[in-house]
């Protein structure tokens, strides 16, 4: 095929794989000390996946963050996902390796254009992406995440719905869901979506027999011709579903190419956009690396806080969402 294959991952990782073994076991030795667990998200370096106790999606990461015995959580992912960590486990510690580890979906909705948007529709159901802040949650009905989403406003008495942030998610709940009114609120994940369904029909084509499998923050054209269309832990069961299929076209954060070639080593993953680490690569998911997991484990870095009313009405949220049975 033309398309480059690069990976910039390796940018990423330490110098020689000596030196990543050592910090590594140093890791896992002062998590032991400290009766931390490291929780880290599919879209993470493959390093930072390797040293943690568990590695998931947001819905997966905060199952195991609620279930674990640890008094410190060492959360390797983005804010928003350390943020209900904390709300979750009050009790706990819960400290995330890099404060630049923001998200710009999560960022394009604030309590205050919430507000606006919800004072035109009154009688709606506020459904709220986890993908958002605290506050944002706060002020919501129920969350969702991507695993969940069209379970969770099936779950709902109300037909008419306020879906935030995530506009292609939102899109592509509305058609699982056509029996409800559901209104899109506009903001995206620019890392899904920049793709096209041009890029990703050009992958095609050099693999005729591949499978799509695309994660529905992506936009609409690359939905249509997607074979399954999920969040990231699915991903790694419906792989098991083709096993006829050696090649598997990927649609969504390269991070979660490690994950499936763990699980899968006879299989061939090949990133949508014919470019490992190109435009498919969220730089907030990779401001954690080994170097800065091992800082927070010795100096307590960075500690996550929630206003205390703000934690009530979120964690409220979170727990409606976690009732909902999972159907994907
Ligand atoms: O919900 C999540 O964890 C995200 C953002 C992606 C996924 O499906 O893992």
């Amino acid at each position: 095929m033309s398309t480059q294959m690069v990976n910039l991952n390796s940018a990423f990782a330490p110098a020689t794989n000596g030196e990543r073994a050592a910090s590594m076991d140093e890791i896992r030795e002062l998590a032991r000390r400290r009766n931390a667990i490291i929780l880290a998200h599919n879209y993470q370096v493959s390093d930072v996946q390797d040293v943690a106790d568990f590695t998931g999606d947001s819905l997966g990461l905060a199952i195991e963050a609620q279930k674990t015995d640890a008094e410190l959580i060492i959360f390797c992912g983005v804010h928003f996902m350390a943020e209900s960590a904390k709300i979750m486990n009050p009790e706990k510690r819960v400290l995330l390796p890099s404060l630049a580890a923001g998200c710009s979906l999560a960022d394009s909705i604030t309590p205050e254009s919430l507000e606006e948007w919800r004072s035109r529709y009154p009688d709606h159901t506020v459904v709220t992406y986890v993908n958002s802040t605290a506050e944002v949650k706060a002020m919501s009905d129920i969350c969702c995440t991507s695993a969940n989403a069209v379970s969770v406003i099936r779950s709902l008495h109300s037909d008419k719905i306020l879906f935030t942030p995530d506009r292609n998610l939102g899109n592509w709940v509305k058609k699982q869901v056509p029996e409800k009114d559901i209104v899109v609120y506009d903001g995206a994940c620019p890392t899904h979506d920049v793709l096209r369904g041009a890029s990703v029909s050009k992958v095609r084509s050099a693999f005729p027999d591949a499978v799509v499998i695309a994660h529905p923050e992506c936009r609409e054209d690359i939905i249509a011709l997607a074979d399954e269309v999920c969040s990231t832990s699915a991903m790694l069961d419906r792989i098991a579903r083709h096993p006829e299929a050696r090649t598997f076209i990927v649609a969504t954060e390269s991070g979660i190419i490690h994950q499936m070639k763990k699980r899968y080593p006879d299989r061939e993953f090949v990133m949508a956009d014919g470019c490992i680490g190109c435009r498919l690569h969220c730089p907030y998911m990779k401001m954690i690396s080994l170097t800065n997991v091992k800082r927070s484990l010795l100096e307590d870095k960075f500690e996550i806080t929630v206003e205390p009313d703000v934690m009530e009405g979120a964690r409220r949220t979170l727990e409606r969402m976690l009732a909902v049975p999972r159907d994907n």
